[in-house]
């Protein structure tokens, strides 16, 4: 069923999906019915106990001890169904299994980052083999993310200074939405991403090109496609206009005014310090929310960054 656009959670692609749905359901349904009779009973005591005349009084009755027992004992042991059942898809969804892919993810201000087994990374978009349980080992740079898959059924807070850890295996290839649902500044609602879940062979091959450092490629070329793995598109534009961050058009060699009140040349010293610590000179006009990039670009990677914003000229 494509539930595109419904009230309902989008199709369900990982197994511990059809643990929570039926769950879900069980309490969607239970409280709808419980709803539904409450409401009928309300307008049911309405109309029957309404007052007729000035003098008559209904005697009231003080106790039923089977409506008593009643009330007390289906609401107990639907509670205690609920816990149980919750309490099993809880613990399989904590506790990944022990031979599952483990891949750290991180959230910074506004995207995440991923680290593969072997060195491979990628930005945004984390690529998975299906049928393979895949452990995420989550952390933040910054402030407070959550990751988020509708399709897996999984969310789980991203926090600095200490680990999470969220696990899922794909049940079928394809492109699932990941979210943040911790708000996280003014870039929140783009802070989004693809699990790209691919076949084992696909995946494999992926993994060494992606721990790849461009080889075959120029420096210019390989930087062109960083530009886009590590999301500097998503601030920086190519042609002239401004987004969250400068235009790349012309910067290289451009002499700048910075808000600490020096000016500077962009130079490959600059482009490099911009990049590793962004916070050591903010240029004018611009907010100070350009994640650093310490750790996530190898030197190659940022010999190649300068080469292609020395090219947009
Ligand atoms: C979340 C938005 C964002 C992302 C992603 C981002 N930047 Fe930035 N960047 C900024 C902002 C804002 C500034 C201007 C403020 C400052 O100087 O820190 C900036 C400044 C720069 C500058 C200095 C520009 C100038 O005019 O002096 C360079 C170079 C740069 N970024 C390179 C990169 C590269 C390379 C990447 C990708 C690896 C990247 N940025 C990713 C927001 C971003
Ligand atoms: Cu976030």
């Amino acid at each position: 069923m494509d539930t595109t656009g419904t009230l309902f959670l989008p199709p369900a692609n990982s197994t511990l999906a059809s643990e929570v749905d039926p769950l879900w359901g069980f309490l969607f349904w239970s409280s709808t019915i419980m709803f539904a009779i409450v409401m009928a009973m309300i307008a049911f005591f309405v109309i029957k106990y309404r007052r007729r005349g000035q003098d008559t009084l209904t005697t009231g009755n003080a106790h039923n001890a089977p409506l008593e027992i009643a009330w007390t004992v289906i609401p107990t042991i639907l509670v205690m169904i609920i816990f149980i059942w919750g309490f099993k898809s809880y613990i399989k969804f904590y506790v990944a299994p022990k031979d599952a892919l483990e891949i750290n993810v991180t959230g910074q201000k506004w995207f995440w980052s991923f680290d593969y087994p072997g060195g491979a990374n990628s930005v945004s978009d984390i690529t998975v083999p299906v049928g393979k349980p895949v452990k995420l080992l989550m952390s933040s740079k910054d402030v407070l993310h959550s990751f988020y898959v509708p399709n897996f059924r999984i969310k789980m807070d991203v926090l600095p200074n200490r680990y999470t850890t969220a696990w899922f295996e794909a049940t079928a290839v394809g492109d699932y939405q990941i979210f943040c649902t911790e708000y996280c500044g003014k870039g929140h609602s783009e802070m989004l991403g693809k699990v790209k879940v691919v076949g084992e062979r696909e995946f494999a091959e992926w993994l060494e090109k992606s721990s790849g450092m461009g080889e075959g490629l120029s420096l210019e070329e390989f930087g062109a496609q960083l530009y886009k793995s590590r999301a500097c598109n998503t601030c920086h534009t190519l042609d002239g206009k401004k987004l969250v961050g400068p235009t790349f058009k012309g910067l290289f060699g451009r002499e700048e005014a910075m808000t600490d009140g020096t000016r500077l040349v962009a130079d490959e010293n600059y482009l490099r310090e911009s990049m590793l610590d962004p916070k050591a000179h903010i240029v004018n006009g611009y907010d100070p929310v350009m994640p650093t990039y310490q750790g996530i670009l190898k030197d190659r990677q940022i010999d190649a960054l300068i080469a292609f914003i020395k090219a947009q000229q």
